[in-house]
C-alpha cells in the first residue's frame, strides 16, 4: 500500500469550490450554457473517466440551472476528435454564424476564468497541466495569448499551494479568480487544523460500518448482513466543505466531485481499490459536526475467506496515529476466541491510544427472557480486564437503531424494511431495560460535555402509516447509548475546533 504517492490537493479543494457563488451564476442563461458547453468539451477529452466527465458535469449543471434538453444535446454530441467536438459546439451555440454572441463572451472576462477552470480540472498532483487539445483551441477561438494562459496557470499553481497572491488578484484581468482563491483559502484553513482521528476495530460483522454510520447520522460506510467493509475507508467532516468529494486509490484510482453511496460501495468491492478517503459534512444532530474529525472503518479482522482483511486492520494499529479506537463486542457473540486474538493485538499497539469499548447489537438481546444487559457488561468488563484494560469505558449501544432514529429526524429516505425495523425499534426503546443510560456510570455521564444542538421537535414524522412526534424519535435515539458515545468523542476532540 503506497498511499503517500497520491496527491489529491486540487480534488480535495475541488470539494471546496462554492459553485453557488460561481460569478458566471449571476449571467444569463446564453452565457451559462456557453460556459457549460466548452467546460465539457474540455472534460471529454481530458483526462478523466466517463463517470468523472457526468459527476463533473451534472453538478455544474444543476448549480448553473442547464435545462435537461440542452444539457441531454450537449452530452450526446458525437464526435472524432477535439476540433470536431470544439466547431460543433460552436456551431450549437450560434457562435459560428454570429459573431456578436462570441465577441460579448470573449470581451468579458469570462473567457479567462472558463480557460482558469479548464485548466484547474487538469492540474495533476506534481503540479503540471495535463495537456489537452481543447485549450488549445478554445485559447486561439477567443484569442488567449500564451502569456495570458501562462499568466492564469500561475496564479492557480500558487493558489491551489496556498501562496499569497492577493496583489494578483487585484488586477482587474484576474479578479474572477477571486472565486478560487476564496475556495481554496476555505480548503488551507480546514487542513491546517489537527483532525481528530476516530478508528473502529472489531471482528466481522460486529457493527462497526453501522456504528460509523450512526454517528454521521447517514449511510456513507457500506454495511451489510456478511463480511463487508474490505478496505481502508475513512470519512474527514469538513464543517465548510460544499459537496461530498471522494477519492479512490490503489492500482487504479477515481475520485468524485458528488459521492454517492453507490460509487463507496462500488469501490468497496473493487479489489483494485486499496483505500477510499472521502470528506464530507456529518448530520446537523451532531453534536461533532462542528470538528475536524475523522472516521476510519476497517474491515473484519477473522474472514476466513481472505486473509487480506486482517492484513489491512493490522497495518493500521500498526500506525497508532488514531486518538480514539472503537472496539466493537457483539452482545449476540461476546468474547468469542477471533475476537480474543483481535483484542490481543489491539491491545499490544494500543500505546497513546484512547480506547473506548462498545457493546453493539443490544436491541438484540432479549430482556424478558434470560438476557441482561447488566450481565452482558459485567462479562464484557471482565473479558477486557482479562486482556489488560484497566477501568474500561464500555457503553452498551444499538448502532443500527440510533442510526435509523437519526435518519428519520434528518428526512433521509428509509427503505421498506429499515422502516419496518425503525417501528419495531421505537416501540422496544419504550421499555425502560433497553434505556442503555441505565447501564452508564453515572459518574462518568456527569463528567461528559453536553450537547450544544438545537433540535427542531414539536414536528410529526410519518413511517409508513403512522405519525409519530420528533421528540418521541429524539429521546428513543437518547436512550441508544449513540449520545454518550458522541459526548465521549466530544471529550477527545478538544483542540479541533
Ligand atoms: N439489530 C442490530 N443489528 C445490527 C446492529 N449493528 C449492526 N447490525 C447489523 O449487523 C450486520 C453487520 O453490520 P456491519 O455494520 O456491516 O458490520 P461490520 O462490523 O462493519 O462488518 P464487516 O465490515 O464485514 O466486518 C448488518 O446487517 C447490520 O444491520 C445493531 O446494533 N442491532
Ligand atoms: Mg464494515
Amino acid at each position: 500500500m503506497n498511499i503517500g504517492a497520491f496527491n489529491y490537493k486540487v480534488e480535495k479543494i475541488i470539494g471546496f469550490l462554492d459553485l453557488e457563488k460561481h460569478p458566471v451564476i449571476r449571467r444569463s442563461y446564453d452565457f451559462r450554457f456557453a460556459y457549460i458547453s466548452f467546460l465539457s468539451a474540455a472534460l471529454r477529452m481530458g483526462a478523466r473517466n466517463k463517470e468523472q466527465v457526468n459527476d463533473v458535469l451534472s453538478t455544474y449543471k444543476q448549480r448553473l440551472l442547464i435545462k435537461d434538453s440542452d444539457f441531454y444535446d450537449l452530452q450526446n454530441i458525437g464526435f472524432n476528435g477535439g476540433e470536431e467536438l470544439f466547431g460543433t459546439i460552436l456551431r450549437m451555440l450560434d457562435y459560428s454564424s454570429n459573431p456578436l454572441k462570441s465577441r460579448k463572451f470573449k470581451e468579458s472576462s469570462y473567457s479567462k476564468l472558463l480557460l482558469g477552470e479548464m485548466l484547474l480540472i487538469e492540474l495533476n498532483s506534481s503540479n503540471e497541466f495535463n495537456s489537452n487539445p481543447i485549450f488549445r483551441l478554445y485559447a486561439n477561438y477567443f484569442e488567449l495569448p500564451i502569456t495570458v494562459e501562462d499568466e492564469i496557470k500561475s496564479v492557480l499553481i500558487k493558489i491551489v499551494s496556498n501562496e499569497d497572491v492577493k496583489g494578483l488578484l487585484k488586477l482587474k484581468r484576474m479578479e474572477l479568480f477571486k472565486y478560487f482563491h476564496d475556495s481554496a483559502k476555505a480548503y488551507w484553513v480546514q487542513e491546517k487544523t489537527n483532525s481528530t482521528n476516530v478508528t473502529v476495530v472489531a471482528t466481522m460483522s460486529s457493527g462497526k460500518s453501522t456504528l460509523l454510520n450512526a454517528l454521521l447520522g447517514k449511510k456513507v460506510f457500506p454495511s451489510e448482513n456478511k463480511a463487508c467493509t474490505s478496505k481502508y475507508l475513512k470519512f474527514t467532516n469538513k464543517p465548510k466543505i460544499r459537496r461530498e468529494t471522494g477519492i479512490a486509490a490503489g492500482k487504479h484510482s477515481d475520485t468524485r466531485w458528488n459521492l454517492t453511496y453507490e460509487d463507496i460501495t462500488r469501490w468497496n468491492n473493487d479489489s483494485d481499490i486499496e483505500r477510499i478517503e472521502m470528506e464530507g459534512k456529518m448530520n446537523s444532530f451532531s453534536m461533532l459536526k462542528k470538528f475536524n474529525i475523522s472516521f476510519i472503518d476497517t474491515p473484519g479482522t477473522n474472514n476466513s475467506r481472505n486473509r487480506q482483511h486482517e492484513t489491512v486492520t493490522q497495518e493500521i494499529l500498526e500506525q497508532k496515529n488514531s486518538d480514539v479506537i472503537l472496539y466493537v463486542l457483539n452482545a449476540t457473540n461476546l468474547a468469542s476466541d477471533d475476537d480474543k486474538t483481535l483484542l490481543r493485538q489491539v491491545v499490544k499497539k494500543l500505546g497513546n491510544q484512547r480506547i473506548i469499548f462498545l457493546l453493539n447489537k443490544t436491541d438484540q438481546l432479549d430482556l424478558d427472557a434470560d438476557d441482561s444487559i447488566t450481565d452482558s457488561l459485567t462479562i464484557a468488563r471482565e473479558y477486557v480486564m482479562e486482556h489488560g484494560i484497566v477501568s474500561p469505558i464500555i457503553i452498551p449501544i444499538s448502532s443500527y437503531a440510533a442510526g435509523l432514529f437519526r435518519c428519520i429526524l434528518d428526512n433521509r429516505p428509509l427503505t421498506k424494511r429499515e422502516k419496518r425495523d425503525a417501528l419495531t425499534l421505537l416501540e422496544l426503546f419504550r421499555i425502560p431495560q433497553y434505556d442503555m443510560n441505565r447501564y452508564i456510570d453515572r459518574n462518568l455521564i456527569k463528567s461528559l460535555p453536553q450537547s450544544a444542538i438545537n433540535v427542531r421537535l414539536h414536528r410529526n414524522i410519518q413511517i409508513d402509516n403512522e405519525s409519530i412526534s420528533s421528540r418521541e424519535i429524539y429521546e428513543a435515539m437518547k436512550k441508544t447509548g449513540i449520545h454518550i458515545l458522541e459526548r465521549l468523542l466530544l471529550q477527545s476532540t478538544k483542540y479541533t475546533r
